[in-house]
């Protein structure tokens, strides 16, 4: 008989921002060690992740029972992509239901597993509870973080301590994390710069994060070399280990099979950058979700032209429409935009998604416009392309704030979704990057330093081991050895 396997339990919030992150680390994983993967889900999202799972895959998916109508959600509602601002606390509160489920899921693998509990669960960071039905059963447990270690710290320590609450400017200190200079009440998600202590984000957060006391330590999809003022706040504040075992990315191929709808083949995309010269292609993307208001979106076309710059932009109907809905480039861009573009070949339209990946390792391709979203951040980074930072929501302000200040491979040119955009700015913005001005070689150079971090950071090879897959060693090491103890 084989030896039996160590099992590990995968668990992600129900929204494909986190689903990917935890697929990325999944598959790493997969490919790496020799345990078996079981996938929590909840039955809808398990349609969609079966999609994206390799044919050959050995990830088992396993259902958790969820029923939306019970919470107060419209039927069927177990993925955030369908729901408004709203609903979204509504599906965090409904998901600390799941708790007698869980631990009853991990009792029935432990029989199954003739008494031996899986060697570890990894949840997600808006699953504290999950760590103390671990701790009642003995059962290592890890927060696994698709967000950066800065990100996160910051976005940790503003929703325990309110700081914006405490002040009458617009700016404020993070006691706890004074590594970090002055944030702006503009750097603010909206949940959090609603929030005053007892509406319900905050009573869902102030539970959610202390319970990260009981996990055994936190996996961050990041590098220990760019992203140590972060996970030192961690080790700090929770007194556990953080470990970076990052970049794990879908590849385009896994994405594709997730469903995603392209709007260009890749091999077209490919074609058009290799009519560019080398360093002079601007890519803008916002993300999966994310779109700008029309305004913005009108400014931003004419920074584009004024620039005279490349580009490739992913565009989608602006705020207030439905985001998968025909883009009308007659209404929502300069009269004549498109056709002039097209006809001097500058400038290529790409409507809902474009093959991010391919784009960015092009060596057309200079700088990213980008919402600053930790999985954009870290194919860019990957890539070596430097970014031109506009955070929508989430931790995203955080991240180009510490991409900007700390790294110095970004350039803030707006925040948010209502600030004012003048296109005068933006273009000098672009220019500051693309153009062979001192600032632009330096901040490509920044961006190229953080490219060979990476690149040592997943080295595994002649017996050498970059840092990150260090980390997943000593993470395994760190679970491996509880559950010699308990079996003492
Ligand atoms: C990561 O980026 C891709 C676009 O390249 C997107 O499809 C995916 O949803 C993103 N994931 C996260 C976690 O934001
Ligand atoms: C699945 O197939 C791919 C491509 O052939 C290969 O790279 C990968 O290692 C395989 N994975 C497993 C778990 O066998
Ligand atoms: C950037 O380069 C363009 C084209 O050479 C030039 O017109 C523009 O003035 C430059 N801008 C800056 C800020 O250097
Ligand atoms: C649809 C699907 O793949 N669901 C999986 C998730 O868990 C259920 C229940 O364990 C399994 O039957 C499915 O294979």
């Amino acid at each position: 008989m084989a030896p039996r396997k160590e099992n590990i339990v995968m668990f992600p919030f129900m929204a494909q921002g986190h689903i990917i992150p935890f697929l990325a680390l999944a598959l790493h994983i997969e490919r790496t060690r020799n345990y078996d993967i079981t996938f929590v889900n909840t039955s809808l999202n398990v349609k969609k992740l079966k999609y994206s799972l390799p044919p050959n895959s050995s990830i088992r998916l396993l259902e958790i029972p969820f029923d939306s109508s019970d919470h107060g959600l419209p039927p069927h509602t177990e993925n955030t992509d369908v729901l408004s601002y709203p609903l979204i606390i509504r599906l965090l509160q409904a998901s600390t239901s799941l708790e007698p489920a869980f631990r009853k899921l991990i009792q029935d693998i432990t029989c199954e597993q003739g008494g031996h509990p899986p060697l570890c669960v990894i949840a997600d960071i808006f699953f504290g509870w999950t760590a103390t039905v671990a701790k009642d059963l003995g059962v290592f447990h890890a927060v696994f973080s698709g967000a950066g270690g800065y990100g996160l710290a910051c976005y940790y320590s503003v929703w325990l301590s309110l700081p914006h609450r405490k002040t009458k400017s617009d700016e404020f200190e993070l006691q706890d994390f004074k590594e970090v200079s002055k944030l702006q009440v503009t750097q603010l998600p909206l949940s959090i710069l609603e929030a005053d202590g007892t509406d319900p984000w905050s009573v869902f957060q102030r539970k959610n994060l202390p319970a990260w006391m009981d996990s055994n330590g936190i996996l961050f999809n990041t590098v220990e070399e760019f992203d140590q003022i972060g996970l030192s706040y961690f080790r700090r504040k929770l007194g556990r280990p953080a470990w970076a075992v990052g970049p794990v990315l879908l590849s385009t191929e896994n994405r594709a099979r997730s469903g995603i709808e392209a709007g260009i083949t890749t091999d077209l995309c490919k074609e058009w950058l290799d009519t560019k010269p080398e360093n002079s292609v601007l890519y803008i993307s916002f993300g999966s979700h994310n779109t700008i208001a029309s305004s913005q979106m009108m400014q931003l076309a004419m920074a584009l032209e004024a620039s005279g710059k490349n580009f490739i932009w992913v565009v989608r109907p602006p705020i207030g429409f439905d985001i998968n809905s025909e883009f009308r480039s007659n209404e929502w861009l300069p009269e004549g935009f498109e056709e002039r573009i097209k006809e001097s070949g500058r400038g290529l339209l790409v409507h809902k998604w474009a093959p991010q990946v391919e784009i960015l390792s092009h060596k057309s391709t200079c700088a990213f416009l980008s919402h600053c979203g930790w999985n954009s951040t870290l194919e860019a980074l990957n890539h070596g392309v430097p970014l031109i930072g506009w955070a929508m929501a989430a931790e995203q302000f955080f991240n180009v704030k510490f991409l900007e200040e700390d790294l110095g491979v970004c350039v803030e040119v707006a925040r948010g979704k209502t600030c004012e955009v003048r296109y005068q700015e933006v273009k000098a913005k672009i220019e500051l990057v693309m153009n062979e001005t001192e600032k632009g070689k330096e901040i490509r150079k920044k961006a190229r330093e953080v490219m060979e971090m990476i690149k040592n950071a997943m080295k595994d090879k002649d017996g050498l081991k970059g840092s990150s897959v260090k980390a997943l060693d000593d993470f395994f090491q760190a679970a491996l050895s509880m559950r010699e103890k308990t079996q003492q």
